[in-house]
């Protein structure tokens, strides 16, 4: 084996070492993100900017949750966050916190998005 063939084998290695661990960032398990507990209320604060960071919020069940989101863009797809399961739907002005109180939750998973629904993100309750 020449030390040339072995240089291709190590690049085509990292290759697709690379390409699993892209596929694993983009589709791998994702575990999302526990709330915070503070008195009895638990809370989360949300980014919004092209997406909501984060997308997936667990929570603990038959506790209230305090969202707190920050839009940190302009465009207009995302001005609004809509949880149709509670029918609320809030104005997120640029760089201004939005709290959103939400009642004690049963078990499940609740989504909330922009008002086109393209932006997408959900709370899980457990
Ligand atoms: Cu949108």
């Amino acid at each position: 084996m020449t030390p040339h063939l072995l240089v291709q084998i190590l690049v085509n290695l990292i290759g697709v070492g690379l390409i699993g661990f892209i596929a694993w960032f983009h589709w791998g398990p994702r575990k999302g993100v526990k709330a915070a507990s503070t008195d009895g209320r638990q809370e989360v604060a949300i980014t919004v900017a092209g997406g909501y960071s984060p997308d997936i919020v667990v929570v603990d069940a038959g506790r209230p949750v305090r969202l707190r989101f920050t839009r940190k863009e302009t465009s207009s797809c995302t001005e609004r966050v809509v949880f149709e399961d509670f029918d609320i739907s809030r104005l997120l002005p640029t760089n201004e916190e939005v709290v959103v109180d939400l009642p004690a939750l049963e078990p499940g998973e609740y989504e909330f998005a922009c008002q086109m629904g393209m932006i997408r993100g959900k709370l899980v309750a457990r």
